[in-house]
């Protein structure tokens, strides 16, 4: 079984960026270890403290950001980092080339309930000298992303890595500690029947997505013509986990409950890796109207809708939006 750093060396990944992968999964090995603690590591619940989002943190959120943030900076390469859970970018290395954002624990409201969470990086190269607490270094569109992955921390912990030569899965062989190849050049279904959102925001969707999901529900009678099944694990990671395997259609949409936002999901460290690994992968990612990697960012946790997944499916969503 190939190990996550001789796939890399194969597909003649940079000496450079490769060195950046192997710490950011140092850490994501880590934060598998203490989640599997459960109880025994007396590292469940919340503490007292929002993060810039004004999401009450999780102790795990706020541990696996310190831990990925420790193992970040002893590589040289690294030149800032982005995260979740940090109301700024943090500088690391001045001479460093590469610039890493990270959800450090997504779906992180499932862990008090053994559910699954997951790990979310996304690298890109500084394009000009500055230091990494410049936030306008980060502030590049998901077309110029280098490398993308997410951890599932689930029944066993798998990596989902692209460097943009496709997609590849690794499973932690916790025996001898290292993520081992199990799938490559996986490819997501172009058609699905099974779509993942959360309903009780239903009243609170634009009217496409209103049209869309009724449609769904419609199964064989209705315009779409066939009967779907519906997931919802809120945790991203999962969802789209679920969609690389067997195909499917993720949506947070935009919603009425705070018009000023976005979406529910952020750009930097949610959006635009996962729309990475699902282009990648064969699959389409878009707000709804427009591809996700082509927006411009302009801040570094903005928010973003999102409709990924099975190419043909949001395909047909984007139909209902241009139809409005
Ligand atoms: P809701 C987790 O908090 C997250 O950011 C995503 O991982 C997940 O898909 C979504 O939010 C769940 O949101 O509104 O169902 O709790």
């Amino acid at each position: 079984m190939l190990r996550v750093d001789e796939v890399l060396r194969r597909d003649g990944v940079a000496d450079d960026l490769r060195s950046v992968i192997n710490h950011t999964l140092i850490g994501c090995k880590e934060i598998a270890h203490k989640l599997s603690q459960g109880e025994l590591a007396g590292i469940l619940g919340s503490t007292e403290t929002e993060n810039v989002q004004g999401e009450t943190q999780k102790k795990l959120d706020v541990i696996s950001n310190e831990v990925l943030k420790h193992v970040l900076s002893q590589d040289p390469g690294v030149r800032g980092i982005a995260s979740e859970e940090e109301d700024n970018t943090v500088a690391i290395n001045d001479d460093g080339k590469y610039l890493v954002t990270f959800d450090p624990l997504d779906g992180s409201s499932n862990i008090d309930v053994n559910l699954s969470v997951g790990t979310i990086f996304s690298i890109l190269q500084a394009q000009q000298p500055g230091s990494g607490d410049d936030m306008a270094l980060f502030l590049q569109s998901g077309r110029n992303q280098v490398a993308a992955g997410y951890v599932l921390y689930g029944p066993s912990a798998i990596l989902v890595l692209t460097t943009g030569k496709g997609v590849n899965f690794f499973t932690l062989d916790r025996h001898i500690g290292e993520f081992v190849l199990t799938k490559e050049q996986v490819k997501i279904p172009e058609d699905t029947k099974e779509f993942a959102i959360n309903m009780s925001n239903q009243r609170f969707w634009e009217k496409p997505m209103q049209d869309y999901i009724a449609h769904c529900l419609q199964g064989e009678e209705g315009p779409l013509g066939k009967r779907y099944n519906m997931r919802w694990v809120a945790s991203m990671v999962a969802e789209v986990h679920r969609i690389l395997v067997r195909g499917g259609i993720f949506m947070y949409p935009w919603d009425s409950r705070d018009p000023s936002k976005a979406g529910k999901l952020r750009l930097m460290y949610e959006g635009n890796p996962m729309s990475f690994i699902v282009e990648q992968a064969g699959g389409r990612s878009t707000t709804g109207r427009e591809d996700i990697m082509d927006i411009q960012p302009e801040d570094i946790h903005q928010r973003v809708p999102v409709v990924l997944g099975s190419k043909n499916e949001v395909e047909t969503v984007m139909r209902y939006h241009l139809q409005g």
